[in-house]
């Protein structure tokens, strides 16, 4: 199959940025040169596959459709809806000083979403803090990632049986992690594939491009989600980097590579399944970038009205990810605005249960703090761990 066609995914998309787009799947890779010989191969970074397939009209491009039955298209909607419910519940309940800190992802939900949705419990994910769409998907139950987001190292390792990394707090950092992780599937004959994501920020850290280097070279099974939104936190794009192509930069180090639009979930999903298969037949790694934005704040610590323009925020809210999956679903009778209605009440109510659990639970033990990295505490550690206990004596705190 090979379509054709152009398309703008992002919000400033002069003609010229608009990218030229040539959908060969499964394209086999060349095979390399001679040792030392020259290679004539061009690489023609003007021609970057793009994917787009429900556009923000909610119309969808059917000879580019996923082959997914009514009942999974629905779980994919209910999914969407869910994150978004844990989303603005965790931040009322940090507004409430009831939430440590959180990372909004309002407007990314097709990110998360798609690139868990074709992942098996063998497969690895390395996610970044931005990343509870997926986890839910993966098996992490939200009083965890409540659990986790107030604070509490209980909330940090992954749940019995899920193949996760804890995510990376410290930028790029879970990357080459995540490269090692398929280097070994390799070597251990093991079928799976590791999907990592990481900001347009974290692409500036040297480490991912390290690892996405060895990727190639080693052909490691990694998809590599580079979930371009935008912002590092108050760090425009343009700020950043002169080639706003991002997938550009995996072709550079031989790397099938592809920007899709990242509020489309249709495309986030296809093009994660097709790289998964990719990697897991033994056609080494892939680099996706998703083309999305961050409507709302970096973390709750975070006041973007000080560094950004609203007005660059509206057009996005017409690009709703949720918006535009819906209608679709609705204009072709997959679901009616009353199961919409339906699933957003179930969802309220599973995060409200969630909140249940979560504060049901044992609370901090201050004390404990100092109690956990060495088996006997050097001398100068120990005596910061009494004067701290001395204050929290004189505070009051058991
Ligand atoms: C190594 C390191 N440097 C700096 C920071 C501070 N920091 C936290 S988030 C962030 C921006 C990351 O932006 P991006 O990778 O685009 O991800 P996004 O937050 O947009 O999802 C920075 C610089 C950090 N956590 N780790
Ligand atoms: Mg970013």
């Amino acid at each position: 199959m090979s379509v054709n066609y152009t398309t703008p995914l992002m919000p400033d998309s002069s003609p010229d940025k608009e990218a030229s787009v040539s959908r060969t799947p499964g394209e086999a890779t060349p095979p390399p040169p001679a040792s030392g010989a020259f290679d004539a191969r061009s690489i023609d970074l003007g021609r970057i596959e793009c994917l787009q397939i429900l556009n923000e009209r909610g119309e969808v491009d059917e000879g580019l459709r996923p082959d997914m039955d009514d009942d999974e298209l629905r779980q994919l909607h209910r999914a969407m809806v869910l994150s978004r419910a844990f989303d603005a519940r965790m931040l009322a309940m940090q507004r409430q000083g009831q939430m440590g800190t959180f990372a909004p992802n309002i407007g990314q939900e097709a990110c998360g979403v798609g690139q868990a949705w074709p992942l098996g419990g063998k497969d690895w994910f390395s996610p970044s803090y931005r990343s509870f769409g997926a986890q839910i998907i993966r098996g992490w139950p939200m009083d965890r990632l409540m659990t986790l987001w107030d604070g509490y190292h209980d909330g940090f390792p992954p749940p019995e049986g899920v193949n996760d990394l804890p995510f990376s707090i410290v930028i790029g950092s879970h990357v080459l992690p995540a490269v090692g992780i398929g280097m070994a599937m390799k070597r251990a004959n093991d079928p799976h594939c590791v999907v990592v994501n990481f900001g347009d920020g974290a692409f500036s850290e040297g480490a991912v491009i390290e690892a996405i280097n060895f990727a190639a070279v080693e052909q490691a099974p990694v998809v590599f989600i580079a979930e371009n939104n935008g912002w590092a936190i108050s760090t425009p794009l343009y700020k950043q980097c002169k080639n706003d192509v991002l997938a550009s930069r995996g072709i550079g180090y031989g790397v099938h590579s592809i920007r899709v639009d990242g509020n489309d979930i249709l495309a986030m999903t296809t093009a994660t399944r097709e790289a998964c298969e990719r990697a897991r037949n033994g056609g080494g790694p892939t680099l996706i970038e998703a083309v999305t934005f961050r409507m709302s704040l970096h973390t709750t610590a975070d006041d973007p009205t000080v560094y950004r323009d609203e007005a660059l925020v509206d057009p996005w809210k017409e690009r709703c990810p949720i918006r535009r999956f819906e209608a679709w679903l609705q204009r072709t009778g997959r679901l009616t605005s009353g199961d919409a209605d339906t699933i957003r009440g179930e969802c309220e109510q599973e995060v409200l249960d969630a909140r249940e659990t979560f504060r049901a639970q044992a609370k901090a033990k201050p004390r404990e703090i100092f109690d956990y990295l060495y088996a006997s505490n050097p001398p100068e550690l120990e005596a910061q761990r009494m004067a701290y206990l001395r204050r929290l004596d004189r505070k009051g705190v058991s």
